[in-house]
């Protein structure tokens, strides 16, 4: 087989990318290790920027999430037993849209499927080969046959366990958190309209949603906590404990679709380009959920490569993919101080005294009174223009 772009992981890095080249006329095939009922089976982003909906909307892809989706035009920010609004559309001018990873997914998988573009599922013990040179092949197991494939370039975009930054040794840099989020999805109206952050002094909590009866709920909790140590009941007992009076009283609860515990870390590769293999999404970068960015970074790097591969094949120009890891690493940093800042504002670090406790009260307060950090905090919050 040969194609001009081998995409490694069909997550929604790999898929939006598939979608864009499409656009701009440049074959490509994905190659996914699981198999498509198994990734839409991941809970995962909710909150998508303006940008990548500007994305979907690009490539065609966006009729469900403009009619299902629900557009927000600001957060709340919970603390000290009182909530406070912050207006990110009056600071910016703009909204964000919450509509779940898992159907944008879908929604790229059908698309995909539409366009006849080919997609390999159970893809086993990817291989990546001669990307120094200009002819780069990827290998793989399907069945129990080998399969070769050559490409003028690969892009690895198949997350932080995937095998092409494991093929490369890029620097890294990293942070790993003293706790992780427990998160429980549930058929009830959500108990606000709007995402709600809370900081409390029992842990962290998050109150988003992904429809107008479905809920999405998270709880900090311990690295080793296990969710057999959650059963519902317990899970909306603690809920209700970190919540403001106003959102307890309004709280439905209801039995649970999905529990699951995710470790909170932030990690960065770099460089994104190894010769002719790219970097793309949580491949090359992790963030920590509280931003709501690692689903709108992925977005953004493949719409750096995507573009640089356009300008390479129409315009015979090597200038955009020399640039791919410098670009998409300046937007990579600005979101990944973005998030360590709202985990480090919004959650209670193991180990730590009442003076931290303070600070952060002092820092939420100020937040929530002053204009300008209110500004700082939506245009990250939206997301930074491209
Ligand atoms: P993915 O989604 O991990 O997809 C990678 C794909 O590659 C496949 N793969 C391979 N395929 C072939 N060969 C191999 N050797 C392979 N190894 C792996 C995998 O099977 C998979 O299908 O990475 P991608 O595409 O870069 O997308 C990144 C996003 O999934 C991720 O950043 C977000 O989910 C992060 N995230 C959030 N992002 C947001 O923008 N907004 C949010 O509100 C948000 N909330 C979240 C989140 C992540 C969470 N967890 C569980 C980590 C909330 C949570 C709780
Ligand atoms: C979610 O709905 O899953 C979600 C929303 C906002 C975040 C993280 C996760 O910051």
């Amino acid at each position: 087989m040969r194609t001009q772009v081998a995409i490694i992981g069909g997550g929604p890095a790999g898929l939006l990318l598939g979608q864009l080249l499409h656009r701009y006329g440049i074959d490509n095939v994905i190659f996914e290790r699981k198999d498509r009922d198994y990734i839409l089976a991941r809970i995962r982003a909710g909150v998508l920027e303006q940008g990548t909906v500007g994305l979907l909307d690009e490539v065609g892809v966006s009729a469900r999430l403009h009619h299902d989706g629900l557009v927000h035009h600001g957060i709340e920010l919970a603390f000290g037993g009182a909530r406070h609004r912050i207006d990110m559309t009056k600071a910016t001018g703009k909204t964000v849209t919450v509509y779940g990873q898992t159907e944008v997914t879908r929604d790229l998988m059908d698309a995909r499927l539409a366009a006849g573009l080919t997609t390999v599922y159970n893809a086993d013990n990817a291989s990546l080969h001669d990307f120094d040179g200009d002819q780069p092949r990827v290998r793989y197991v399907k069945d129990g046959v080998s399969h070769e494939v050559t490409c003028d370039f690969i892009a690895g975009c198949d997350g932080f366990h995937g095998v092409s930054r494991q093929s490369v040794e890029p620097k890294v840099y990293e942070r790993v958190y003293p706790f992780g989020w427990l998160g429980l999805l549930s058929e009830t109206p959500p108990v606000s309209p709007e995402l709600i952050y809370n900081n409390h002094e029992r842990g962290f909590a998050l109150c988003s949603m992904r429809s107008s009866h479905r809920s999405r709920y998270y709880l900090q909790c311990a690295l080793d906590d296990h969710i057999d140590n959650w059963p519902d009941d317990k899970f909306w007992d603690e809920l209700k404990r970190r919540l403001d009076p106003e959102a307890v009283d309004h709280l439905v609860t209801g039995p649970s679709i999905e529990k699951s515990i995710a470790p909170l870390r932030s990690f960065v590769a770099e460089p994104m380009r190894f010769g002719r293999l790219f970097l793309a999404g949580d491949a090359a970068h992790i963030v920590p959920p509280t931003g709501a960015k690692g689903l709108n970074l992925a977005a953004s790097d493949v719409h750096y490569l995507s573009t640089a591969l356009r300008e390479f094949y129409a315009d015979k120009s090597a200038a955009g993919i020399d640039d791919y890891s410098r670009r998409a690493l300046s937007r990579v940093w600005k979101a990944e101080r973005f998030s360590w800042w709202m985990t480090s504002m919004l959650h209670r670090f193991p180990g730590t005294d009442e003076f931290s406790a303070r600070i952060q009260r002092a820092e939420l307060s100020y937040l929530v009174e002053s204009d300008a950090a209110k500004t700082s905090l939506s245009e990250n919050y939206v997301g930074l223009p491209y």
